[in-house]
């Protein structure tokens, strides 16, 4: 008897198979500054196809263990990650993940687009890096608020090194098991030591990371208001010296079992006169400059979304290409094409809002003000849409390897796992669009309806269509966002921020396909205008589109 094995999915190149990727690029960064970056981003795709992908599977299946006390009862505290994890780090400094935007020799070549090319990398790396793409985040946020504040210059050095045997990460120490997102509630308190430093005690509740060299944590200073705006950001040492051993006062208290980024060491952290360096005047409210980390990891948890998205499309086509079902290829199948068309629609409206997202980033700390009022709107809408689109699509791409896609060896339900925690980590939906009930009550949301509006006015000729569309939806948003600026504490406000947010988010993404596909039709590419087209008639007009899906398919998918 012949046993039928089926063949699972390969994946192609994910730099020379992602045509918005290398489009966005060309845009963005204008072909040579593209042709700059070639090199790093094809090594760091070759080493995605091999030794990246092996490493991920190896932290994936070795999770990290916590031994608390030696035989002794001395306590230790260690925490023992996988050699894939510790590949992982050593990849993520060789290949700048962090350092790139830091670089001198980076921003003289793409100035502020720096930010762009580090959005590339992750893009392409994240999804193969078994979630190290979280310290990753949380160590730019790190630098980000460092090089802000010039404080601890030393440790702003390690954190952009490109050198693994310097390189270090960083937790962000903010949530505290009786408030969560709620940080106004935080107890953690901050005491001069009596020579000059400080002190930190109280309990910490989720910390990723755990193995970084350092922390930010947030701590109210001995005299400081109460409110959330009056914490202040410290830097915590985790280790003392060299040897691995824990600093004074820092206590693991336990590791979490999540769900999902199985890799990631988090721990609970009991602070007890841990030793600290506050990174803003420590009489002075620190929440807003804390606010700069943040919104740098907010806006990496959108291009984990993207780039998880794409690469799970990656494998769905893969598969549909190699599986037979009813007496043909399932990638010819009019019904499956119309769902893997729809997954590329929305992968490629994720990637639109995280490669703009850091794009403004990049303008923004460049002293672009501009791009700094529309950023401010942009980081909450960026990383809460695509978290929500982030989840839907790893549900479908499971569904698309049927009964393999729900067994743990394909390493198919981990792409759903570890979706989960994209709307989660870094403030929740709803905390997000509070944060934008925020955000439009400072500035009526004027930058973002601004480019919604020239997008419109811009495809009129060629997608008078969708450019209509959008323009309705534009001004349906304008009158509820006057609204809701308008009184943010309302209760029928709040009660519609979510569906608000979303629905921004859905047209600003719109907006953007627009502006890429103007750009692109103008040489001759037509596919983003599909792209863009297919997007606003989906979530903005809520209409069918499957057909079109179904017929626009190859160039929806194909690499070029
Ligand atoms: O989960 C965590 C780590 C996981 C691992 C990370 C990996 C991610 C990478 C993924 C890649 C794979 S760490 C914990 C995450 N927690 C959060 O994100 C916190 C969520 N909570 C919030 O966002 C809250 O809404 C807060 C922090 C903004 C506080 O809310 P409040 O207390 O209601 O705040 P207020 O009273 O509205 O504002 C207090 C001050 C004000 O300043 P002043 O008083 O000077 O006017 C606000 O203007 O904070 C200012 N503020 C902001 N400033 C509030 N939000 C912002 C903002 N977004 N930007 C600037």
């Amino acid at each position: 008897m012949t046993r039928f094995v089926q063949t699972g999915p390969s994946l192609r190149d994910p730099y020379t198979a992602d045509p918005q990727l290398r489009g966005w690029l060309d845009r963005l960064l204008g072909e040579d500054g593209h042709a700059a970056a070639e090199q790093r981003l094809s090594d760091l795709s070759a080493e995605v196809l091999g030794p990246l992908r092996a490493a991920h599977h190896d932290a994936e299946t070795h999770p990290p263990t916590l031994t608390r006390f030696d035989a002794w009862g001395e306590r230790i505290e260690r925490v023992d990650t996988s050699a894939g994890w510790q590949a992982q780090r050593a990849a993520a400094a060789r290949h700048g993940v962090v350092a790139l935007p830091y670089l001198a020799e980076a921003r003289a070549t793409w100035g502020a687009g720096a930010r762009v090319v580090q959005q590339a990398l992750l893009h392409l790396w994240g999804p193969e890096s078994a979630t190290f793409s979280c310290p990753v985040a949380m160590a730019d946020g790190a630098a980000a608020l460092l090089t802000q504040t010039g404080a601890q210059g030393e440790w702003l050095a390690r954190l952009v090194s490109t050198d693994p045997a310097v390189a270090v990460t960083s937790g962000q120490w903010m949530t505290e098991s009786q408030g969560g997102s709620d940080i106004a509630r935080s107890t953690t308190t901050a005491q001069p030591d009596g020579a000059g430093g400080w002190v930190l005690t109280g309990d910490k509740w989720f910390c990723s990371a755990i193995d970084s060299a350092m922390a930010v944590a947030l701590a109210r200073p001995e005299g400081a208001g109460a409110g959330s705006r009056n914490l202040v950001p410290f830097l915590v040492p985790r280790y003392a010296g060299e040897g691995g051993l824990p600093a004074r006062g820092v206590q693991v208290l336990r590791l979490k079992e999540k769900l999902g980024t199985r890799a990631v060491p988090t721990g609970e952290v009991r602070l007890d006169g841990a030793q600290a360096f506050p990174l803003t005047d420590p009489a002075q409210p620190g929440l807003a400059a804390m606010m700069t980390l943040v919104v740098v990891t907010r806006l990496h948890n959108a291009a984990a979304a993207a780039g998880g998205m794409r690469r799970g499309l990656e494998y769905a086509l893969a598969y549909a290409a190699e599986r037979t079902v009813a007496g043909g290829l399932l990638a010819d199948n009019p019904l499956h094409r119309a769902t893997l068309g729809g997954l590329a629609v929305d992968a490629a409206g994720a990637f639109a809002l995280a490669s703009h997202s850091f794009a403004l980033l990049g303008r923004a700390e460049h002293g672009d003000a501009d791009a700094a009022a529309e950023l401010r709107l942009a980081a909450p809408l960026a990383k809460l849409t695509t978290g929500r689109l982030a989840v839907a699509s790893a549900s479908e791409y499971l569904e698309c390897f049927g009964g393999a896609g729900y067994v743990e060896d394909t390493g198919i339900p981990r792409l759903l796992r570890d979706a989960q925690v994209l709307p989660i980590w870094e403030g929740t939906t709803n905390v997000l669009s509070i944060d934008v009930l925020r955000a439009l009550s400072a500035d009526g949301g004027r930058p973002l309806l601004h480019r919604l509006t020239a997008a419109a006015d811009a495809a009129t000729h060629r997608l008078p269509g969708v450019a209509e569309a959008l323009a309705a939806a534009t001004t349906r948003l304008a009158g509820d966002v006057a609204t809701a600026a308008g009184d943010p504490r309302d209760a029928r406000v709040v009660a519609g921020a979510r569906e608000l947010a979303l629905r921004l988010g859905h047209a600003y993404t719109a907006g953007l396909l627009l502006e890429h596909a103007a750009w692109a039709a103008e040489r001759g590419d037509e596919r983003p205008a599909l792209l863009a087209s297919l997007w606003i008639l989906r979530r903005l007009g809520h209409a069918d589109i499957s057909a079109d899906l179904h017929a626009g398919f190859d160039q929806l998918v194909t690499a070029p």
